[in-house]
């Protein structure tokens, strides 16, 4: 008697499975924008020099650092209203993360513009170079690089960058006050995780300038939560990319911090069964964080619109629900037999 009631329950369950499985595939074929996505963080803003504006030109080569690569950093400084760079500029920058100062040195550019080629190794940084003694600082042969060999970006994470204009337009003058400039450069990781909702197993990748340890499908609450042993400071601008199975989840989506936060979010279709998602924290203003105090956490929840069906859920519920009804039915049984002894 239950057992064929319940063999009735599990083929609706399956129709009602694939019936939302139909539905499920036909609602998502929209199309999306292409987002373009951010490889470090927010530019910094221009700097004044009496009535000049200068500003801060920054690429890297690749545009996505991976911890440990060689990279070369391309460091420009333009007159805004002249549309080219001023000439012999000498700066100091700071590499630092966490708090903790990495990397510090003078460099010089007669042209305006220095390249530098930073190649990862162990021990601590050295530059090589030409040593310039009327600035003070290390230049580089035109066309080519100064390298820097050592530990600067070989791990992942957001690396804050201070550049300091100590001089311009000569070489041998300084400022009165340095123009400074404040800019993120993130260093990223690619990883791949295994999440598994009931007896189905899915792949999602992350590419991010964190290390991520645990990725969680939560397939009730539609989430993804993807969690760092790090802090992930909502005070740092970041950015990195998850790769989901659009199978397994789609969107439109959202994305925040534990707390609340709001993240800007852009997919992708990167190929047809899969979606890429470019999560960006946004630079808050620190007087915000003063207020409510320092929020900051170590996950980051991804909502889909949609995830996908439960339908091995009905099966799996029916056979958890067989299996109350059997353990109740020997309970009774054994209440019964019990009762038997008493009497
Ligand atoms: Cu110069």
């Amino acid at each position: 008697m239950i057992q064929l009631s319940g063999n009735g329950h599990a083929k609706t369950a399956v129709y009602v499975g694939f019936f939302s499985a139909l539905l499920f595939s036909t609602m998502t074929l929209f199309s999306v924008p292409e987002a373009a996505a951010q490889h470090h963080g927010a530019p910094p803003p221009p700097a004044s020099l009496g009535d000049r504006q200068v500003a801060l030109n920054f690429d890297s080569s690749p545009k996505v650092i991976s911890a440990g690569q060689t990279v070369v950093i391309n460091i420009g400084f333009e007159d805004l209203d002249k549309q080219q760079n001023v000439q012999h500029v000498t700066f100091r920058m700071e590499v630092s993360k966490d708090g903790k100062a990495i990397f510090t040195d003078f460099f010089h550019g007669h042209a305006g513009e220095v390249k530098l080629q930073f190649r990862s190794s162990n021990s601590s940084p050295t530059v090589n170079g030409n040593f310039d003694t009327l600035s003070g600082a290390w230049v580089g042969d035109p066309g080519s690089s100064i390298v820097v060999n050592g530990n600067v970006f070989s791990d992942p994470g957001i690396y804050k960058t201070l550049v300091e204009v100590t001089g311009i337009d000569n070489d041998k003058t300084d400022l009165p006050e340095p123009l400074t400039y404040e800019f993120n450069i993130l260093v990223f990781v690619s990883q791949s995780f295994e999440v598994s909702y009931q007896d189905m197993k899915f792949n999602v990748k992350t590419v991010s300038p964190i290390q991520i340890s645990e990725a969680d499908f939560m397939q009730d609450e539609k989430q993804l939560v993807i969690t760092s042993a790090d802090m992930i400071n909502r005070t740092n601008d970041f950015s990195l990319r998850i790769d989901v199975p659009k199978e397994m989840m789609s969107g439109p989506f959202t994305a925040t911090l534990e707390d609340g936060t709001e993240l800007g979010i852009a997919e992708n279709a990167s190929d047809p069964s899969m979606r890429s998602l470019v999560i960006t924290g946004r630079q808050h203003d620190a007087s915000i964080d003063m207020e409510g105090g320092m929020r900051h956490g170590h996950s980051i929840v991804i909502i889909a619109t949609n995830v996908v069906p439960e339908f091995p859920a009905g099966i799996a519920s029916l056979a958890a629900a067989l299996a109350i009804m059997s353990v109740t039915l020997a309970a009774k049984r054994h209440s019964f037999s019990s009762a038997g002894k008493t009497y």
